[in-house]
C-alpha cells in the first residue's frame, strides 16, 4: 500500500472565526496555519485564500502573496488552490490561481445543493474549461466529487480527453445536499473509480475522523482541516489544523500505514518535479 498523503485544508471559504477562533484570514495567519499543518505531517496544503476580514477572494495576487508566504515557511510543501472558491463566484473569478503555476489545483465534478438556498454550480461546459485549462498548464486536478453521478461525469470526460489519466478524487462525503459520510457510500465511491486511479477522503463535520479511519485502511488518502471540520473531539475546537493533522498521524501510526513526504506525494500522484 502507498504511504498516506494528507492534505491539510486549513482555510475554506465558508467557515468562519464564529465557528472557531482559529480559523487563518489574514496572510501571516494562513501561512502560519499551513506551517504547523506541513510540521505535523501534510504534505498538501489545500489552499483558498480571504481578505483580512474574512470575507472569501480568488484573487491572484491574495493567493500569490499567500503561497509566496507558505512557500517561505515550508518549501516543499504542495500547494493546491482551489478552483470552486465560494459559492456564486463566476468562473473566471474562480480560476485565478492556475496562472500562478500550482502543481495542483481543484477540479470540482458537478452542481450540489450546498445547504439553504446555496448551489454550487459546476455545468458541464465548466468542467470541460477548467480541464482543458489544467491540462495545458500541466496542472494535476484533484477531482472534487460531491456524489456518485460527479465520478460518472469525470471518467465521460477523461475519455473525451478533458482530464488525464491517472484520474486523482476526492470524495467529499457529508456535505449537506451531496453523498453522505458513511461506510457504505465510502466503499460505493471508491468502487466507483477506474483502475490506476488514487483517491482521498474528504468527510465533513462529525465524519471527519471516521472516514479517515476507512481511507487509511483501505488505501486511500486523508483531507483534515477547518475547511471541512473545525473539531478535535465532540466539542473541542481544534486549537490549529495541525491537531487535526497530528489525529490522522496517529490513527495511521496505529493501523500501521506510513505518512508520506511531499517528494513522495509528488510521485505517488505522479506530479511534475519542481524542486
Ligand atoms: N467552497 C466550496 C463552495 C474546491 O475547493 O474546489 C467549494 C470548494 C471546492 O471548496
Ligand atoms: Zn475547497
Amino acid at each position: 500500500m502507498d504511504k498516506l498523503i494528507i492534505t491539510a485544508a486549513i482555510c475554506g471559504a465558508e467557515v468562519t472565526k464564529e465557528h472557531n477562533p482559529s480559523v487563518p484570514y489574514t496572510v501571516e495567519e494562513i501561512a502560519k496555519e499551513a506551517e504547523a499543518a506541513y510540521k505535523a505531517g501534510a504534505s498538501i496544503i489545500h489552499l483558498h485564500v480571504r481578505l483580512d476580514d474574512g470575507t472569501p477572494t480568488q484573487d491572484k495576487e491574495r493567493f500569490r502573496l499567500c503561497m509566496e508566504a507558505i512557500k517561505e515557511r515550508c518549501p516543499d510543501v504542495i500547494i493546491q488552490p482551489s478552483t470552486g472558491g465560494a459559492v456564486g463566484m463566476s468562473n473566471e473569478e474562480r480560476l485565478q490561481p492556475i496562472t500562478l503555476n500550482p502543481e495542483m489545483a481543484t477540479l470540482d465534478c458537478g452542481t450540489c445543493n450546498f445547504g439553504g438556498d446555496d448551489i454550487f454550480v459546476n455545468t458541464e461546459n465548466t468542467i470541460k474549461e477548467f480541464g482543458e485549462k489544467m491540462i495545458a498548464l500541466n496542472i494535476k486536478p484533484e477531482i472534487e466529487v460531491f456524489d456518485k453521478g460527479m465520478i460518472d461525469m469525470a471518467i465521460r470526460l477523461n475519455k473525451k480527453g478533458y482530464i488525464k489519466s491517472p484520474m486523482h478524487f476526492n470524495f467529499v462525503l457529508g456535505v449537506n445536499g451531496g453523498i453522505s459520510a458513511t461506510p457504505r457510500d465510502l466503499v460505493f465511491m471508491a468502487e466507483s473509480i477506474p483502475q490506476g486511479s488514487t483517491f482521498t477522503v474528504s468527510g465533513i463535520g462529525k465524519g471527519q475522523f471516521p472516514m479517515a479511519s476507512m481511507a487509511i485502511i483501505m488505501g486511500g488518502h486523508v483531507r483534515v482541516g477547518y475547511e471541512d471540520n473545525v473539531y478535535l473531539s465532540k466539542g473541542v475546537l481544534a486549537k490549529s489544523n495541525s491537531e487535526l493533522v497530528e489525529k490522522v498521524v496517529r490513527l495511521a501510526k496505529e493501523l500501521g500505514r506510513d505518512i508520506a513526504t511531499p517528494k513522495e506525494a509528488r510521485q505517488i500522484l505522479g506530479l511534475r518535479e519542481i524542486l
